[in-house]
């Protein structure tokens, strides 16, 4: 359903850009030269080659938060578990939310070759100083917006995604390769779960339609500011980190959906969404930025209650970690005992 091309812009476009800071030494010039072919060649950086600090501080940012993202992102859906409509409903969200759970824990794993260890990231998260993804700030109110998150939020994180395979950092390309097959199967999940619900009564079709106008503009500003007012893009370009551009993968998105949602047969809440056939590609509405940065910014409908959620689950999880270095303690002692 989602393609895997990647339409990589006009390498000539981002030329003149080099990797900041500037180096300050002949032995970091050298380095410096090195790593910049490296990148200029399409090449994968790994943890133990020499890379520029900001290109190490950029990735920590971006994998944390992605880490981040897959975590506060079980709680909208993981709330539905307990009422899923039927036994297969009930085994097909458990697996996803679980999935999710999974792809931080890659991500965390990730970030972790890059010299940050878990424990900065999760406190950076649980002090609020951490991003995640705005999607997972607005609220689950019916068993349509858990297909709808399947369907919209995980459409959008593959299209997002899939061009993060060919990131030039080595640990974060090979996990996005395992996290995007999943991916691609919630999102498969949420349609069929829609097909489902538009086939049933007159009020279950209108409760997929809500959910659809509650989700729709959220999820176009997940794909992040426009590229103009992206203060990061230019450079995550350069490096290979990002490979399409905000306003490049939101168009491509709303470009494959169009169809899909008349397959389903619901309305996108969008009245100036129209195919436009000089540019083949369609209009769409302005988004709400302000919205969208406000939620950024901690004061979207959720964030809260989020936060909150997630800071009491790893509190209550003290004495899981405390047994395992307990047990991790006395097996190294036992071993060291055997060894006397
Ligand atoms: N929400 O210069 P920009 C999933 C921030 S979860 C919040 O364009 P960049 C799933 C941005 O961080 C998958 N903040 O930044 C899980 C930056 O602030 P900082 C989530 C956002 O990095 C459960 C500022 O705005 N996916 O699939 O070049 C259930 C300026 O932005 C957002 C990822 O994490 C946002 N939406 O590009 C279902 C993908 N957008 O950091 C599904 C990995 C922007 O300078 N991340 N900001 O303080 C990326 O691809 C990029 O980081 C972004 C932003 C496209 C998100």
């Amino acid at each position: 359903m989602y393609t895997q091309a990647l339409d990589i812009p006009d390498p000539g476009r981002e030329a003149s850009l080099k990797a900041v800071p500037p180096p300050t030494d002949a032995t970091q010039v050298a380095h410096q030269a090195r790593f910049d072919a490296r990148i200029d060649a399409d090449g994968k950086i790994e943890p133990q080659d020499w890379m520029p600090e900001a290109y190490r501080k950029t990735l920590v940012r971006q994998i944390s938060q992605h880490a981040h993202s897959e975590i506060i992102g079980m709680q909208p859906e993981g709330n539905w578990i307990s009422r899923a409509p039927s036994l297969k409903r009930k085994a097909i969200l458990l697996a996803k939310v679980q999935d999710e759970g999974g792809h931080g824990l890659y991500l965390y794993s990730a970030g972790e070759t890059l010299g940050t260890s878990r424990d900065q990231m999760l406190d950076a998260l649980h002090t609020g100083k951490a991003k995640y993804s705005s999607i997972f700030n607005y609220p689950t109110l019916t068993w349509a917006d858990v297909g709808v998150i399947g369907w919209l939020v995980d459409g959008a994180a593959i299209m997002n995604q899939v061009p993060i395979c060919r990131c030039s950092y080595g640990p974060y390309a090979r996990a996005m390769i395992r996290i995007c097959k999943e991916e691609s199967f919630h999102q498969r999940q949420g349609f069929e779960s829609l097909m489902a619900q538009m086939t049933g009564t007159p009020a279950q079709r209108a409760m997929v339609q809500d959910a659809v106008n509650r989700w729709w503009w959220p999820v176009l500003a997940m794909f992040g500011p426009p590229d103009a007012d992206s203060p990061n893009s230019a450079q995550g370009m350069r490096w290979g980190i990002k490979r399409i551009s905000n306003d490049d993968l939101r168009q491509k998105f709303v470009d494959a959906t169009v169809p899909q949602a008349r397959i389903l047969g619901v309305t996108l809440p969008d009245p100036d969404l129209h195919w436009n056939e000089a540019r083949q590609q369609h209009d769409y509405g302005a988004i709400d930025w302000d919205e969208f940065w406000a939620t950024v910014n901690g004061n979207g409908p959720c964030n809260s209650e989020r936060l909150a959620t997630r800071v009491k689950a790893h509190n209550d999880g003290q004495w899981v970690r405390d047994a395992a270095l307990a047990h991790a303690r006395k097996q190294k002692q036992r071993t060291l005992k055997e060894a006397a």
